[in-house]
């Protein structure tokens, strides 16, 4: 299939609540939506951008220049008989794995129209629900911080997951265990500690977390390997998990116990999948991470999150957690159960809302 068109836009679209982690914040979504067209089908995909370099080296500037550049050219040069072979079309670019994950998830979507199942089921989904959980962000004080998380357990959400960083980490996990003596509880520092910090993250062991995310470097696996012989809690890898290779190299070396898959910061679906199935073979769980993505992003997560190997609850919380109106005029809402409802529908399942999306596009392009 030859790729006849892209359609870049950049949005801006601001969240209901700021969500900070360790090392920055956010307060509206920058990402870069993909939408392409072949023999009379459309496929939409979504790279959730945001201003700065923060929780990765791209930014919403850097992904645009690329996707313009290189990656949109060598889209439109391509011919794909199969959604699985978009990632090779990509080879050459270093990096960039957001940039690329835009356009990946545009041509599955695509695909799975074509081909009229849903993008759950091409890639070898096996849920009809998937269980979530929430991120809670950074809170001002200790009041503050039950309150947000009291307010997401009365929504229906039954895990939770802790930003923290020094200074803000081990009162605060206390706080909640103290008062949800049962909750499914979890925290993420974003890379903010050190090794020499190990002794002071072993203080979290007391508190039953069911995992600590990435408190080492972003690019780090080596450390993790020693910090996990340190620490109880199970160490789960985010940031330095950015490739099949990588995730192979941390199995070895025993650096975690536990991976969390975003296809954006691993560069696409395929390769997402491959890191599932490698998990899966050396027994490790996985689960699905989240970049306060929009509707279009959400709905292409949950259809991977429908997965066997996903067994641990994902950040992939409903849209009105995020946003106050979503681009998409079918959002999730939350089951009973904290679960969403994988779509079966055609494609990713999002409809998207063109006249919104249109009201909060800042910039546009189209590649033909
Ligand atoms: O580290 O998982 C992270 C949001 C932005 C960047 C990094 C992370 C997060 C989250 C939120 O934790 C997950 C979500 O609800 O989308
Ligand atoms: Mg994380």
């Amino acid at each position: 299939m030859k790729i006849e068109r892209i359609e870049l836009r950049r949005i801006h679209l601001p969240y209901v609540r700021r969500f900070e982690t360790s090392g920055w914040y956010h307060d509206a979504s920058d990402a870069i939506i993909v939408r392409v067209d072949a023999d009379g089908v459309t496929g939409w995909g979504e790279a959730p951008m945001s201003e700065g370099p923060w929780y990765n080296e791209e930014t919403y500037q850097t992904a645009w220049f690329m996707m313009e550049t290189y990656l949109g050219p060598m889209l439109l040069d391509a011919d794909i008989d199969d959604a699985w072979q978009t990632r090779h079309v990509f080879n050459r670019v270093r990096a960039n794995r957001m940039a690329k994950s835009g356009l990946e998830f545009a041509v599955w979507d695509l695909f799975a129209r074509a081909q009229n199942v849903s993008l759950s089921k091409l890639l070898g989904g096996t849920r009809d629900k998937v269980e979530v959980g929430v991120s809670v962000p950074i809170q001002p004080d200790i009041p503050a911080l039950l309150e947000t998380v009291g307010g997401y357990l009365n929504n229906g959400y039954k895990r939770v997951k802790l930003k923290i960083k020094p200074g803000w980490d081990v009162e605060p996990t206390r706080a909640i265990r103290e008062r949800w003596p049962n909750l499914r509880l979890q925290v993420d520092g974003n890379s903010i500690y050190h090794l020499s910090d190990a002794e002071h993250l072993k203080e979290l062991d007391q508190f039953d977390l069911l995992l600590n995310e990435q408190p080492l470097d972003h690019d780090d696996i080596f450390d993790h390997a020693k910090l996990a012989k340190i620490i109880a809690t199970p160490l789960c890898l985010d940031e330095s998990i950015v490739s099949p290779d990588h995730a192979r190299w941390a199995i070895e070396l025993n650096a975690c116990r536990i991976i969390n898959i975003k296809p954006t910061r691993i560069g696409g679906l395929a390769d997402s999948v491959e890191i599932h199935n490698l998990a899966q073979a050396a027994g490790m769980p996985v689960w699905h991470g989240g970049m306060l993505e929009t509707g279009i992003g959400r709905a292409t997560n949950v259809a991977l999150a429908s997965l066997p190997n996903f067994s641990l609850p994902g950040d992939i919380s409903a849209n009105d957690r995020y946003f106050p109106r979503d681009i998409v005029q079918n959002p999730f809402s939350l089951n009973s159960d904290s679960t969403l409802t994988v779509p079966t529908g055609p494609g990713n399942g999002a409809v998207v809302d063109e006249p919104f999306l249109d009201a909060v596009t800042q910039e546009r392009l189209v590649l033909q």
